[in-house]
């Protein structure tokens, strides 16, 4: 069943995919997954390339590549589940490729991808696969179907040259094996929420003609609410030396 089901993701366009029992998930900053899903058994997740759209200089368009990728990740998450549903009469719930609560995800992709043997944790605290490096974002969709674990890969694929933490504009990876998140999105989403809340501050207390001047500090803020989050920096992803022309 597993290799059906692998070989059906596969022809949609993914790039990987690997299984984990959700025995076998281990992320202590997560919530269980069966609260969530209390029949859950199984985790697929599907691995997708990130195009080199993300070397551009011009943070825009290096975001558009994400956004492309996102959308097929999105959709196919939708075919999986009724392929799932309607083949093995499955009951399904998919994991988002962003869309955190706060801080943390209801599954981290990055501990179920470890767990599904597509990869493992280099110094950048991202997850390094063995074909296309760091280049690499995930979806899930886990399910009540019992499939047994893919092979983990124990083998260190980071080389440890330390690119990553010297080319990290935040200073956000100095200390191993934790990623300094305010220091990160302070740099990677600079139109986040939190820009928008100190917007608003200082628009309420502008005069007429100072809220005039702010419509253009508006424009990305509002770009940003409508595609959703806005990375301007992959710098750890794109700079990892590790598979980079996979
Ligand atoms: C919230 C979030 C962020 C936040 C916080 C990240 C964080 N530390 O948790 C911020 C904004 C900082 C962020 C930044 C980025 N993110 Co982000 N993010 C997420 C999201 C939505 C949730 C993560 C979560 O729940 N974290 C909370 C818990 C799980 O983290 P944690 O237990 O504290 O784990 C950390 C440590 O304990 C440590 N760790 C745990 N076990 C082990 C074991 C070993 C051996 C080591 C060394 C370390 C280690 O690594 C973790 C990283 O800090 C996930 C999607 C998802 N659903 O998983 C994407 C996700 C993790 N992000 C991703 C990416 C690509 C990025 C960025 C490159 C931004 C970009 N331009 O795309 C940067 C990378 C920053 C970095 N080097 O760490 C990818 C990672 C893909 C990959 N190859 O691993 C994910 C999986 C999205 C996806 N769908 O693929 N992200």
């Amino acid at each position: 069943m597993k290799e059906k089901i692998r070989e059906y993701i596969k022809s949609l366009g993914a790039d990987d995919v690997g299984f984990a029992a959700v025995s076998d998930y281990d992320s202590p900053n997560t919530p269980k997954i069966e609260s969530f899903f209390p029949k859950a058994k199984s985790i697929i997740v599907i691995a997708y390339k990130e195009l080199s759209t993300c070397e551009s200089p011009d943070p825009i368009l290096a975001m558009n590549g994400r956004l492309d990728k996102d959308e097929v990740m999105r959709s196919n998450a939708y075919k999986i589940g009724h392929y799932l549903e309607g083949k093995f009469n499955a009951k399904i719930v998919s994991i988002p490729v962003s869309l955190p609560r706060g801080g943390t995800s209801a599954v981290s992709l990055r501990h179920a991808a470890f767990a599904a043997g597509l990869g493992n944790f280099g110094r950048h605290n991202l997850i390094i696969h063995p074909k296309f490096g760091t280049r690499v974002t995930f979806n899930a969709v886990v399910t009540d179907i019992e499939l047994e674990s893919d092979e983990k890969i124990t083998k260190d694929l980071c080389i440890h040259c330390n690119i990553c933490v010297n080319n990290c504009p935040a200073k956000a990876l100095d200390e191993e094996g934790k990623t300094q998140v305010l220091k990160c999105m302070h740099v990677s989403q600079p139109f986040s929420f939190i820009s928008q809340l100190s917007f608003l501050d200082k628009y309420i207390e502008a005069s007429p003609e100072e809220r005039k001047a702010m419509i253009g500090d508006y424009w990305p803020l509002y770009q940003a609410n409508s595609f959703g989050t806005q990375y301007y920096c992959f710098n750890c992803l794109k700079s990892c030396p590790v598979c980079q022309n996979n």
